[in-house]
């Protein structure tokens, strides 16, 4: 069973235990009752034989009601079981809190409730007397809890929320008591009076923690140093050097190189799709925008301007180590630029591969309109291909382009010539590539080459959001089609001639997901580095305050941007991240500035070639264990590349120790990096 549908089976089962006790709670008192100080012999006689045989019934019911709650609880017990060894972060507030609560009060109210077992089976009255109602409503209030510490609290799972909840199901506890005594009726406004308090109180405090805004990247550096004297940081305890602002982290002015030089101009325009539908996009002239394409070694210049764009742009390179200083990341390595202002990106371009680059300002919304385009390294000595095609896939006003069409098209490519195929996915949910009508080898991954790449056919091509592939195939005499299952209307026909039919070819649409992970010839392991930094993100979906006003969110850690602790690293350490999805979304995370080395997926060894990903899909129930030598110093971003969920809050930063940006969130610029 995979992880994710044994947390579906806990949720459930923790619902229908407390929608048991609850129903239980109700219909206690319809079940026929006599008050304790009435005499058993002679009061609650039935008035007759028919209203006899109705109470034994509700009686039955209602004892039926309480065997079920107890075997939603005893269900809820098997599936944490089950899913303990799957990992820590799944079960912490099951283990230490959720299931012992619900087994004691449901034990406890079903021993309350023996009476009802005797009603159901004998016909006699059921004491009128409290505890067994109100330890229903505890038992009911308890598993509840358990869904709050799912669902709210979620990962990691303190003291404060314990306590808070246990005073909450105590609280309610004492509500129901004084509800269902009569002799206790006066204390039913004090008990409610004091569950409103805990409730507007808790919610007040996480409202006030979230009102004190740290500006989490102006602050990297103290957070950096803070962190000096845990065991992962001892070797950082060093004397912190003098603080460097990330607009030093730009290259040298006098650095060498072929230049080469570009022009980038953001503007907001009416783009006519070839479906017909009219977008309302933003633009570098195009979308896709025009493609930069260099050679390793060159010296890179882009001049962005922005004529328009009132939310401002700005040239993130996505995957890409470049300077610091030149990420493009608003309100942490530069500001927002503006509509009439400009900024150069320098950069050496240091790897060859397929990478991307896409305004980093209000990029959910920026991206989306069509900010971005391919930016393509060839090595010196060029490709082993013949044909080279890049195809970004992107959604655009709910058109699907490949490339910049959202029809199928075709392309004359001789047999026996070599073609690459550069798959970038610029949207914001996976997508799977077939092709079809030839073999072909994945040779890179993200930009980075693939060693031992074998030859496959058919397999399906996961990408994730932000994620590229590089299929490299020779063209056979016959027909080949690539079609993405984002779109049945785009697709790409190789054709060996101007003549020729695709002859019907279609993609294998049942085919299994290559993994990547298991593919190409192992690799030697990562560098061992100065010093190791281990850290986890725990993904999950938990409503949090954002901008003083409580929204469903993207978590890391149970808290939302900038709220999430700084990662503070020293240039040299080994970074080691275990990503972890708690939640039902699937989180392609992206690290700035460095590629990571895939080490596991879900305890699992990678066995194949070095994995080196920018940005690696964690889908729901997954454990991704990756690492990466930091050696680019500066302050980076890791986020959900699912821009969606980086605005919802599931962005956090990275920092170097004696690093500082001059940039924040907000500000004149309105700087929103997510
Ligand atoms: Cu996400």
């Amino acid at each position: 069973m995979r992880t994710i549908d044994l947390i579906s089976f806990d949720l459930v089962a923790s619902v229908m235990a407390t929608a048991a006790w609850t129903a239980a709670a109700i219909l206690f008192p319809l079940v026929h009752t006599r008050s304790p100080s009435e005499d058993p012999n002679t009061a609650g006689h039935w008035r007759s034989p028919s209203a006899a045989v109705t109470g034994q019934r509700r009686a039955w019911v209602l004892y039926l009601i309480l065997i079920l709650g107890v075997t939603f609880v005893c269900l809820q017990v098997a599936a944490v079981a089950l899913l303990a060894p799957r990992g820590w972060w799944f079960v912490q507030e099951k283990v230490l809190f959720a299931v012992p609560l619900a087994v004691v009060c449901c034990a406890a109210a079903l021993v309350a409730s023996h009476p009802v077992r005797r009603a159901a089976e004998h016909i006699v009255p059921v004491d009128r007397a409290p505890a067994a109602p109100t330890l229903m409503v505890t038992a009911a209030l308890a598993c509840g809890a358990g869904i709050v510490a799912r669902l709210v609290v979620g990962y990691p799972f303190g003291w404060p929320a314990a306590l808070t909840l246990l005073l909450l199901v105590l609280l309610g506890s004492w509500l129901a008591y004084s509800l269902f005594s009569p002799s206790a009726k006066r204390t039913v406004a004090g008990a409610a009076v004091l569950v409103l308090i805990t409730l507007v109180a808790s919610l007040g405090l996480a409202w006030l923690a979230d009102l004190r805004r740290p500006d989490a990247l102006a602050t990297a550096h103290n957070h950096a140093a803070a962190t000096d004297g845990t065991p992962e940081q001892a070797l950082s305890a060093l004397p912190s050097p003098a603080s460097v602002p990330v607009t030093e982290l730009r290259l040298p002015p006098d650095a060498a190189g072929p230049v080469r030089r570009f022009e980038l101009t953001a503007r907001e325009e009416q783009l006519v799709l070839d479906s017909g539908v009219t977008a309302s996009a933003w633009t570098f002239g195009s979308v896709p925008g025009p493609e930069i394409r260099v050679s390793q070694g060159d010296l890179v210049e882009v001049r962005l301007r922005n004529r328009d764009v009132a939310a401002g742009v700005t040239l993130h390179w996505h995957g890409y180590a470049v300077p610091n200083g030149d990420d493009g990341v608003a309100g942490v390595t530069q500001d927002a630029v503006l509509p009439g202002e400009e900024f150069t990106y320098r950069f050496i371009a240091t790897d060859a591969g397929t990478y991307w680059f896409h305004t980093h300002q209000a990029s959910a919304e920026g991206v989306r309109r069509g900010l971005f385009g391919a930016f393509i390294v060839l090595p010196p000595e060029g490709i082993a291909e013949t044909v080279d095609v890049t195809l970004p896939l992107h959604t655009l006003a709910r058109t699907v382009l490949l490339g910049d069409s959202s029809r199928a098209r075709s392309r004359v490519v001789a047999p026996g010539e070599t073609v690459r195929l550069r798959l970038i996915n610029t949207d914001q949910e996976p997508t799977r590539f077939r092709l079809a009508g030839a073999s072909f080898r994945v040779v890179a991954a993200d930009g980075h080459d693939l060693t031992g790449a074998d030859e496959i056919t058919g397999a399906a091509l996961r990408v994730p959001a932000g994620g590229r592939l590089d299929l490299s195939l020779t063209m056979p005499g016959t027909a080949v089609l690539l079609a993405t299952d984002s779109s049945s209307r785009t697709s790409l026909t190789l054709l060996p001639d101007k003549g020729a039919g695709s002859g019907g070819i279609m993609v294998d649409a049942a085919a299994a997901d290559l993994d990547l992970l298991a593919y190409g010839a192992p690799a030697k392991s990562l560098p061992r580095g100065d010093g190791v930094v281990r850290s986890e993100m725990v993904l999950d979906r938990l409503p949090r305050f954002r901008g003083g006003v409580p929204r469903d969110s993207s978590t890391v850690n149970g808290a939302v941007f900038p709220h999430i602790p700084t990662l503070a690293v020293r240039a040299g350490n080994r970074v080691e991240l275990t990503v972890v999805n708690r939640g039902y979304d699937t989180h392609p995370m992206h690290v700035h500035g460095h590629h990571v080395r895939v080490l596991s997926r879900d305890g699992r060894a990678a066995t194949g070639s070095a994995l080196e990903l920018d940005t690696f899909d964690v889908r729901p129930g997954e454990v991704w264990t990756v690492a990466f030598i930091a050696d680019n110093p500066g302050i980076w971003m890791d986020h959900c590349h699912n821009l969606d969920h980086a605005a919802e809050g599931m962005m956090m930063a990275l920092a170097y120790r004696g690093i500082s940006t001059p940039f924040s969130h907000g500000g004149e610029a309105g700087n929103r990096p997510e």
